[in-house]
């Protein structure tokens, strides 16, 4: 069987963390150990330097934060490997979210000198309760750290799951030169190279062998020494199956941007990590080998190659194989679609790709009907729900000031609300035409005004609005029932893009206070039961 061949090949993972910890770094160095790239590039390159693969958008280099996540196809030692970077800010978080739903584990990047912070949890959370597996790297080890027994006790109070370190820091901060592998008993002894774009020379033998002893201080000897034998004497040994039911995390320490302990983690993930899995849908499960094609869009990004100025849909491929110019069908729309266009996806890179299979994300340009969260089947029984929906917590209105540039400006708004990061509302019982945008956070909207200035040369004005929070009223509501409601101060109604009514609140108390007083009206913090794209 072949499909069944191609998808125990395929590992699906993204990596995910709190801003900073590391992410777009490692996964530079992945695709070094990997042979995806020759050269690893850095986040915050100078001249002459390479940039980062997947921190490919020009807001990302100039302002060294990942945006938008990105996903890298590569080959390596056997496997088809869809890895995706995604970014740690929480005003990028939906898009965090959404790639979650289209992977099979992660790689959770902690920072060894701050452990766990609070948007890891967040994440992790979420993988927790999908049931992904989630391997640990423990990053920045060439920086004091925590003490790393006391990290591994941190995940198992914080996180509540067990911890099984798979290598363990010899030395630590500017004294860091390796890892032991407790799997193989081999110590790792690593050397620096400058800007870590080559991979790390290494020198590998047992602990006591002569020349490896020999490059280690007496006092880190003695640590490792009785640190891992405390391991040892706990006993414990690596529970495939409590990893793959998202029971225990395997933990991995190193230092990304000097490539310490990069080529452990990416072979140890790949081996204990798993294939794609069965997909529920509406309580049934769909296996990956099921006969029929199917895969749902989790994200869609405009203009990727300033050279073509298009869009591409991004599908995870579920069950069934993916053949070009197959003909699918679209739920949502009840139509039938060709498939012609599909590619694989490097960063900001594309290629036209034949045939995909379950765990593979490809990239589907054109197909301006598509919206996220979107089943592509030829099973008409299948329909996936996996999006989830966040609650805008930030509003402002977007202006054109400049009235040439009319249509430029609305094109562009019209293709980024079309990634589904911002929404538009439009208040009720106003003639402005100024839209009014919603999204998880601020920083989303001058993201939109910094695309809509560099893709479509429209400049804008944000100007801040005096709401915090939105609600849906209740999906029986009709414009009569509009008319009498009762409305705190400081509160509107609008209609979302989906013409269905909401209240915006100037504050958490006043949507609090409306919700107690008008129990028939009592809205919801999402658009429940309603369509809205
Ligand atoms: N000392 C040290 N610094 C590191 C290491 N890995 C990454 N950094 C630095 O940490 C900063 C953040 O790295 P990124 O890789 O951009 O982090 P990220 O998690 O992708 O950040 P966001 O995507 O914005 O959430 C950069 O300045 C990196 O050079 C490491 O192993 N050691
Ligand atoms: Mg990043």
């Amino acid at each position: 069987m072949q499909i069944a061949k191609e998808i125990q090949k395929r590992r699906t993972f993204a990596i995910i963390s709190h801003p900073d910890a590391g992410k777009t770094t490692l996964t530079e160095k992945l695709l070094l150990y990997g042979g995806a790239v020759q050269l690893a590039g850095s986040v915050t390159a100078r001249k002459h330097q390479r940039a980062t693969t997947s921190d490919w958008m020009e807001l990302e280099r100039k302002r060294g934060i990942s945006i938008s996540s990105t996903v890298l196809q590569f080959d390596y030692d056997g496997y088809r490997i869809n890895l995706l970077d995604t970014p740690g800010h929480k005003d990028f978080s939906e898009d965090t979210y959404r790639v979650l739903t289209a992977v099979d584990a992660v790689v959770m990047v902690i920072d060894a000198g701050k452990g766990i912070e609070a948007q890891t949890l967040k994440l992790f959370e979420v993988c927790r309760q999908r049931g992904v597996p989630i391997f640990t790297f423990m990053n920045k080890c060439d920086r004091p750290t925590r003490e790393p027994l006391a990290l591994l006790d941190e995940l198992e109070r914080v996180l509540g799951i067990g911890a099984f370190p798979v290598n363990w820091p010899i030395g630590n901060g500017s004294e860091f030169q390796g890892v032991y592998d407790r799997l193989t008993r081999q110590v790792w002894l690593f050397e620096r190279t400058a800007g870590g774009q080559f991979r790390a020379p290494v020198s590998i033998g047992s602990l006591n062998d002569p020349v490896i002893r020999g490059r280690l201080s007496g006092g880190t000897f003695a640590k490792v020494s009785e640190e891992l034998a405390m391991l040892d004497s706990a006993g414990e040994i690596f529970d495939d199956a409590a990893v793959l039911a998202g029971k225990t995390t395997p933990v991995f320490f190193g230092s990304g941007i000097n490539n310490f302990g990069v080529q452990l983690l990416l072979d140890g993930f790949l081996k204990h990590s798993p294939p794609p899995k069965p997909r529920l849908m509406a309580g049934a499960q769909i296996s990956p080998e099921h006969a029929g094609f199917s895969g749902f869009i989790f994200k869609i990004q405009a203009n990727m190659d300033p050279k073509h100025r298009d869009r591409i849909a991004f599908v995870r491929v579920c069950s069934g194989k993916f053949e070009r110019d197959m003909t699918v069908i679209h739920p949502r729309t009840e139509k039938k679609v060709r498939l012609s266009s599909s590619h694989k996806l490097f960063g900001n890179e594309r290629e036209v790709v034949n045939e995909a299979y379950p765990g593979d994300i490809i990239g589907l340009v054109g197909h301006y009907d598509f919206g996220i969260g979107d089943t592509l089947t030829t099973d008409r029984n299948i329909s996936y729900k996996e999006i989830p929906r966040f609650t805008p917590e930030a509003f402002a209105y977007l202006h054109n000031p400049n009235t040439a540039k009319f249509k430029q400006f609305r094109t562009g708004l019209d293709q980024l609300l079309q990634e589904g990061v911002i929404q538009v509302l439009q208040l009720r019982d106003s003639t402005a035409k100024v839209p009014l945008l919603a999204a998880v956070g601020p920083l989303q909207f001058e993201v939109v005004q910094y695309r809509l200035e560099s893709e479509y040369g429209a400049p804008s004005r944000l100007e801040a609005a005096p709401w915090t929070v939105v609600r849906w009223l209740p999906a029986q509501f009709t414009e009569p029932d509009l008319d009498v409601l009762s409305l705190p101060t400081g509160a509107r109604l609008a209609y979302d893009m989906g013409q269905n009514p909401v209240i915006l609140f100037a504050n958490e108390w006043s949507a609090n206070y409306f919700s107690q007083t008008n129990p028939k009206a009592a809205p919801s913090s999402l658009p429940i039961g309603r369509l809205t794209n």
